[in-house]
């Protein structure tokens, strides 16, 4: 399935370039309240300035978000995210050629985040609303499909799968073929497992453990692993900004398996891990 796709997905705003592999999306929460970084980056400057910062470091592709989709978290008005995103993603379309995804399920924050510069969209409900397909269509930017079981308010309370492997990609296997019926062209579509997104530690580590079945469907697979939940029940890690060392683990199998893009927190620390895993796989 790889050799059948170009190195390089080039659209019309953008183009990433995949011919070393594995890229790093950083993660740019301008919330009060995301799991990790909340508030740190809520003000218009530290937005800007962490988000070029992360371009410094290595990001290939900066995910921006005005809504916490974190356990137990609910959901934040349109006008208030785009209040939130617009101004972040209009700075940085001016002064990176990074592309910037706007992370949202919401059809009027991604339209404006579009309009402000946005050129891929993240989707945490794989386009459950088919307006998004046909906004990704018409505007021809590739799309980020993530499985989750449940809303974010209530998606840990009881996950249950008989076998989540099969089961989380059977169901990006169908929304991305949904997609390409909007009209969505397949190199531009990326599926993720949506790691903590109803999920218990047992089913993270093995959709962890069996990525290569996610790689083998022939789309390209982003991962979304950073510092979360199931890390700091491993490793008795609390507090979120020391669950690096974790993540990394995470990191060098998800790039073994032939994932395509990596969501972290710590872009410069997480590109060298990336870099060594790469350097190992091509000796
Ligand atoms: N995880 C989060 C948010 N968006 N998007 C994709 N595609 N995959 C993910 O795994 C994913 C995502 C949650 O992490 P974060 O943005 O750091 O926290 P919060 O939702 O609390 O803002």
């Amino acid at each position: 399935m790889e050799s059948m796709r170009e190195a390089v997905l080039q659209w019309s705003k953008g183009q990433l370039d995949f011919s070393s592999g594995c890229l790093l999306m950083g993660i740019l929460n301008v919330t009060p309240d995301s799991f990790s970084d909340g508030g740190q980056f809520f003000d218009f400057g530290r937005a800007v300035e962490h988000g070029l910062e992360m371009v410094n470091e290595g990001a290939a592709i900066l995910d921006i978000g005005g809504e916490s989709t974190r356990p137990g978290s609910l959901p934040v008005s349109s006008a208030e995210q785009i209040h939130r995103v617009v101004p972040v993603i209009e700075a940085l379309a001016e002064r990176t050629d990074v592309p910037v995804s706007i992370d949202t399920h919401d059809i009027e924050v991604a339209r404006a985040a579009l309009h402000a510069g946005a050129s891929i969209i993240n989707d945490i409900t794989a386009l459950a609303d088919h307006r998004m397909a046909e906004l990704a269509a018409q505007e021809q930017v590739p799309v980020i499909l993530m499985h989750m079981q449940g809303t974010p308010a209530t998606m840990q309370v009881e996950p249950l799968y008989t076998d989540v492997v099969a089961e989380v990609r059977d169901f990006l296997v169908e929304r991305a073929k949904r997609a390409e019926g909007f009209g969505i062209v397949r190199e531009r579509i990326f599926i993720d497992p949506g790691i903590g997104f109803g999920k218990t530690l047992q089913h993270n580590l093995l959709l962890l453990k069996h990525l290569d079945s996610l790689v083998a469907t022939g789309y390209r697979v982003l991962v979304g692993s950073s510092r979360k939940a199931f890390i700091g029940k491993i490793t008795g890690r609390e507090k979120p900004a020391d669950r690096v060392f974790g993540t990394a683990a995470t990191v060098v199998m998800c790039v073994a398996a032939g994932a395509s893009i990596l969501r972290v927190h710590d872009v410069g620390p997480t590109l060298d891990v990336m870099k060594v895993t790469q350097a190992i796989l091509n000796a």
